[in-house]
């Protein structure tokens, strides 16, 4: 096999959706003209009826990033003690918790979709446990119905960061219909994004109204703070984008879903990798294409498929390593001993997030898959 030609240009994990400028110019006329830029613009109120409207969900609360959401869906469900997590995540989920001064226990995750697994969830519940944090790793659904269920026996919450599943769907229910309280990542490197941007998605509309005050420093009216809050509010130039970007998302969606296919195709033969399959009733979120790679079949690790590739200009992810678990703020709780999170730390050691966006052509993912199968045997 020739060595394969490098990208001219640098080929990143993502690139992010950038609508027609005059699309988002025209939106921001009314901001200028009216001189509102935030705190619940008419352009904040219109994003999130359109996204209520889409998720079919009426509690849905614009934040300023998905981070300051989560931790402020702690403070709203007024959890205390321990929260059970898992350590296959982006930093911010276990830090939400040390914000709220909740101490993360890590619970081992399922061998296929790389979530929590709801078997390792009930021994790990003490009488401190207030709630469950569970991500949607990737936009793949969590075991919703037993962890509910472990919920409901024994008193808990369940908050769902659901970062990368804003299109996922279970057997036509968006995923936000789950869970005490949902988190939505808008930021850039998400499907549908306003730069910087979430949502919280809560079941009951008290939690809502808490929720929206929590996020506006607690301000009932000019004289009543209800509650010590915080700053979360998003703009209405971030709201303006979401707008324009609700009209492109689809089109994103389908592009990607060309990608997948493309990917899958290329990548059916190559010993040693694969990629976890949506189960039939999932509508995928198309957030991410992570192919799993197994040293001992494949005859190269992860780690050296990952640098090898950027000879190629082609710049993977390894989303998530390392295991939260291990980071130096965590390593010390008894829960994040090495022996008790075998599953995790195999998918820790094995993901690799290849680029994946709509404007990638056939001919790139298949120069992408050129490149993977070199490396692989060179
Ligand atoms: N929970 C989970 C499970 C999450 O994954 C995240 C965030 C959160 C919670 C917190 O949500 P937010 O507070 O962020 O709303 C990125 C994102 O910053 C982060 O939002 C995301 N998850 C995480 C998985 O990915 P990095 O540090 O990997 O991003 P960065 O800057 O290296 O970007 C990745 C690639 O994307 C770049 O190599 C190039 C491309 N890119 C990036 C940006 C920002 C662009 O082409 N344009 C851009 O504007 O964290």
């Amino acid at each position: 096999m020739n060595r394969p030609l490098p990208f001219a240009a640098p080929i990143f994990v993502t690139r992010p959706i950038a609508p027609p400028l005059a699309e988002y110019a025209a939106l921001l006329e009314s901001v200028w003209s009216t001189r509102w830029f935030t705190n619940n613009g008419t352009l904040h109120q219109a994003l999130e009826n359109a996204l209520a409207e889409f998720l079919r969900t009426p509690n849905v609360s614009l934040f300023t990033n998905g981070t300051i959401a989560l931790i402020v869906a702690c403070q709203a469900l007024e959890l205390t003690g321990e929260v059970i997590t898992t350590p296959f995540t982006f930093p911010a989920t276990p830090h939400v918790l040390h914000w709220n001064k909740l101490t993360p226990v890590f619970a081992d995750v399922d061998a296929e979709t790389m979530n929590i697994d709801p078997d390792c969830i009930e021994a790990l519940i003490s009488p401190r446990t207030s709630a469950i944090l569970a991500v949607h790793v990737y936009g793949t659904p969590c075991a919703v119905e037993p962890i509910e269920a472990i919920a409901r026996r024994h008193g808990l919450r369940v908050i769902y960061d659901a970062a990368h599943a804003f299109a996922t769907k279970i057997s036509g229910t968006p995923i936000c219909a789950y869970g005490d309280v949902t988190m939505l990542s808008f930021h850039a490197t998400k499907l549908f994004h306003t730069a910087e941007g979430g949502a919280l998605i809560a079941r009951d509309p008290q939690v809502k109204a808490k929720v929206d005050l929590l996020k506006n420093f607690g301000i009932r009216n000019e004289t009543e703070i209800a509650m010590p809050g915080i700053n979360g509010k998003m703009s209405e130039l971030h709201a303006a984008l979401g707008l324009v970007n609700l009209r492109h998302y689809e089109h994103e969606r389908t592009h990607r879903a060309r990608v997948a296919a493309c990917y899958d195709r290329d990548l059916a033969e190559v010993a040693g990798l694969r990629r976890a399959r949506p189960a039939p009733d999932v509508h995928a979120s198309l957030q991410y294409y992570v192919v799993r790679i197994d040293r001992g079949h494949a005859g190269r690790s992860r780690d050296e498929v990952h640098e090898h590739l950027k000879e190629f200009n082609i710049f993977t992810r390894r989303y998530f390593y390392p295991l939260c678990s291990d980071y130096d703020c965590y390593r010390h709780l008894p829960s994040a001993d090495r022996a008790r999170l075998p599953v995790a730390r195999r998918a820790a050691d094995e993901v690799l997030a290849l680029p994946f966006f709509g404007e990638l052509t056939d001919d790139d993912v298949s120069r992408i898959c050129e490149a993977i199968r070199y490396v692989l045997v060179h």
